[in-house]
This record gives structure tokens, C-alpha cells and sequence, in this order.
């Protein structure tokens, strides 16, 4: 894997009104004309985003939004698609026409960023046109796409910001385990495995083990009984998710046993809600409706897992009817009322503002929610187990 993936990076995303030039400053921050500019209301319509390296924080994904305060026809829509970033959002850059200060719509913002703890920066832009009094705004930068210093000020300032106020992602084992432990990975190379590359939980996993100074020993489950005998000292042995059942009879009770689904889970959101949620299993109606939640289309094996294994898992554990439907990627519904249980994809790759925000979600609408990982070893009779490595 040569970039760092989307989901690991700090989501940056610039908000404002139309016209106040965020496209402008999207394009100058990212060095490149990627965003189409111009003096009409509206140009920019569907959300842009760029992976990039911030010299001096690190890998982020900047994104250019639909403006707030459209009132063109399809307006209302460009500004749902605009408000739902807000649900990925890491750090909120908002953007006001120096010329044109509107002070209502930036207190809007303002609050709304505050209620949902995304720490932001203001940027007055078009500083060349002119310069009126903003001695409240100390805090602010003020820039002009005309003026390369303005935006290395603003780069830095932004920087500063990012490093003060933006929390790293947990790391998958670091609190976990002691640094000098062997973990091992079962890996299944069968039919749905992809050629020539592991998936990102693995990499991801194996980046961790070094990261943290611990052993990561790959092995097919095929071999997993026989490298158990050789190693003499495992302290954790991870699997994925779909032959939890047949790895839990190999490994002896003694030795920790988790899924990468579930340190995925741990790191990102919130295991302790995802176990309780698995839990809902044994109370669904007949008919209950279940939320099937995936955040990407791209892996087939996926597919397989959360449109045939699962559904067929829970309907011989419940012995009832149940309806399964499925969102894709950003198409998280805002109504989940009337679900009976939702069951989220692994995550990997979504950053972990999206996943906590999902859960929270799902606990104000008061519907149960757990994940593919933590459903599968629920139904397997094995999530007690899976979940002592993260009892403290
Ligand atoms: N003079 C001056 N003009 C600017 C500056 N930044 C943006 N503009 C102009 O302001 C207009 C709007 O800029 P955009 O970057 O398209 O603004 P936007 O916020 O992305 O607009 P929407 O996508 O419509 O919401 C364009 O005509 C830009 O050339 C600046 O720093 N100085
Ligand atoms: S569907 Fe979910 S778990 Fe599967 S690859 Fe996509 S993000 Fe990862
Ligand atoms: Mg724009």
C-alpha cells in the first residue's frame, strides 16, 4: 500500500457560504487547480476531496463543500450533501467574504461546530479587497489567493491548530497489549481473498504490531494449529471474523483470541455498544428490519459475507423472518427509527469521527448496533471470549 489510506487520514474540510472562496483556497492550500472557481453563486456542487501530505502534521483529506446559503433550485440538496460531511469532519475550516462578512451565517456554523466538538479556524478571504475592523476576530487569518504569504500564514496557523486540537487515531493494539508481545494473524487465502495483496484490517494490523514493537506472525488458518505448538509464548491471536468459530476450536482456551473486525472496532468507535448491540439478537421480532451498514462497494467478499452469511447466520440463530437492507458508503439514513437492529461493515474505511458518529446515531434513535465482526462471534457463542482482551 503506497498512500496512506483515506480512513487514517485527519479530514479537513472547508465550509462558508457561496461565493466566499473556498474553491479558491482549496485549490491554493492543495497547489493544484482542482476545483473549478468562478464569480457565480453555487459553482461548486458536489464535495471535492484531496489526499494530501500537510508538511509539518501529516496526511490529511481536504475537502471543498457545496456553499451554505445556495438558493438556486437544487440548493437544498447540494447543502444536505455539504451538512453530511460534517459527520466526517476532523478539524472545520470556515470561510467568510471579507467584503462581505455575514456575521448570522458564520454564528450558525459556529455553534454547529461546537455542538458537534469539531474544533475550526476561521479565514477571512479576499483580503486584497479590502480590510474592515475584526479586532474580535483575533484568532482569525485573513488571506488572499493574490498573496502567497497570506496562505503560508494560514497554512501554519492551521497546522498549529490541527496538532493542538485534533486527537491521533487509536492505535489497534498499543493499549492493549506490552510492547514485547507475539501476537498472531490468521489470514485465509481462499477463493475471496484478493490476488497478490492483503486487505487493509491486515496491513493495517501487521503496521500496528511494528509501530508498537510487538511480533505479527501471518499464517493461513491451515497452519495455525501446528504454529501454535512451535511458537512458546502468543499473547493474543487475531482472526478474521468469518472462521472465528472454526480458529476459537484451535486455539486452547489460555491464549487471548480476538478478530481484526473487533480491534477495528475498539480503535474506532465504541466495542463496548457493539457487543451490547449483538445482543438485540435475542430479542428481534418476527419481520424485525435490520440496517445492513457497508461504507464501500469495492470488496466483493464483502458482499458475500453481509448479503449471504450473515442474513443466513441470523435467521438460523433467531429461527424468524427476517427483512435485511443495505446502505452503501455515505448513504448512512438519517431516519433509523424504524430499525430493529443495525449491523455495521468493519469501517476500515471510514475515519473514526464517521464511525463514532454513526453509533451515536443509532443510540438516539435507540436502535440496538453492533458490527459484522462482533454479530458473526455473538451468534458463534464466542464473543465473551473475543472480548477479554479488551477488559481492563
Ligand atoms: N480578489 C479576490 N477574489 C477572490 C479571492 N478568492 C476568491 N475570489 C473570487 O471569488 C469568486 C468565488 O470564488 P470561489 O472560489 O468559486 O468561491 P466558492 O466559495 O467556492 O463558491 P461556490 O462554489 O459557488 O460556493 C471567484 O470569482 C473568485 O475568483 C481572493 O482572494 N481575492
Ligand atoms: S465494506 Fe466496510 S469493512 Fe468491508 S472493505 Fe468496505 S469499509 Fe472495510
Ligand atoms: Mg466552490
Amino acid at each position: 500500500m503506497e498512500k496512506t489510506p483515506l480512513s487514517l487520514r485527519t479530514h479537513i474540510t472547508i465550509f462558508g457560504n457561496t461565493n466566499s472562496g473556498k474553491s479558491s483556497l482549496f485549490n491554493k492550500i492543495i497547489g493544484q487547480e482542482m476545483a473549478i472557481v468562478s464569480e457565480q453563486e453555487g459553482t461548486t456542487t458536489d464535495p471535492v476531496t484531496k489526499a494530501m501530505e500537510l508538511i509539518g502534521f501529516g496526511p490529511v483529506a481536504l475537502t471543498d463543500t457545496a456553499g451554505w446559503g445556495d438558493t438556486t433550485q437544487i440548493g437544498d440538496k447540494r447543502q444536505e450533501k455539504t451538512n453530511k460531511l460534517l459527520d466526517r469532519t476532523d478539524f472545520a475550516v470556515y470561510t467568510a467574504d471579507i467584503t462581505a462578512f455575514d456575521r448570522t451565517a458564520y454564528e450558525d456554523a459556529l455553534a454547529e461546530f461546537d455542538r458537534r466538538k469539531i474544533p475550526h479556524m476561521l479565514v477571512f478571504t479576499k483580503s486584497d479587497l479590502g480590510k474592515p475592523d475584526l479586532k474580535e476576530f483575533t484568532d482569525a487569518v485573513c488571506v488572499s489567493v493574490k498573496d502567497d504569504k497570506s496562505i503560508e500564514e494560514l497554512r501554519n496557523k492551521l497546522i498549529k491548530k490541527l496538532t493542538k486540537t485534533v486527537k491521533e487515531e487509536k492505535s489497534l493494539l498499543g493499549g492493549l497489549l506490552l510492547p514485547d508481545a507475539t501476537v498472531v494473524l490468521v489470514i485465509p487465502i481462499d477463493s475471496e481473498a484478493p490476488k497478490g495483496r492483503l486487505i487493509l484490517p491486515q496491513v493495517q494490523l501487521i503496521r500496528d504490531c511494528l509501530d508498537n514493537g510487538m511480533r505479527a506472525v501471518c499464517v493461513r488458518d491451515t497452519e495455525l494449529a501446528k504454529t501454535l505448538d512451535e511458537l512458546k509464548k502468543i499473547d493474543l491471536v487475531v482472526t478474521d471474523s468469518q472462521i472465528f468459530k472454526k480458529v476459537s476450536e484451535i486455539v486452547p482456551e489460555r491464549i487471548k483470541l480476538t478478530s481484526f473486525s473487533m480491534l477495528l472496532a475498539n480503535a474506532k468507535g465504541d466495542i463496548k455498544t457493539l457487543s451490547e448491540g449483538a445482543k438485540a439478537l435475542d430479542t428481534l421480532p418476527d419481520k424485525a428490519r435490520i440496517l445492513m451498514a457497508e461504507a464501500c462497494t469495492h470488496n466483493t467478499s464483502h458482499e458475500d459475507i453481509g448479503r449471504v452469511k450473515i442474513p443466513g447466520m441470523l435467521r438460523k440463530y433467531t429461527g424468524k423472518e427476517l427483512e435485511f437492507e443495505y446502505s452503501v458508503h455515505h448513504d448512512f439514513p438519517d431516519d433509523l427509527s424504524d430499525y430493529d437492529l443495525v449491523i455495521h461493515c468493519g469501517g476500515c474505511m471510514l475515519n473514526a469521527k464517521t464511525m463514532q458518529n454513526r453509533i451515536e446515531y443509532c443510540k438516539k434513535a435507540g436502535v440496538p448496533v453492533t458490527n459484522y465482526g462482533v454479530v458473526l462471534s455473538y451468534a458463534s457463542g464466542i464473543l465473551t471470549r473475543s472480548m477479554e482482551i479488551f477488559d481492563k
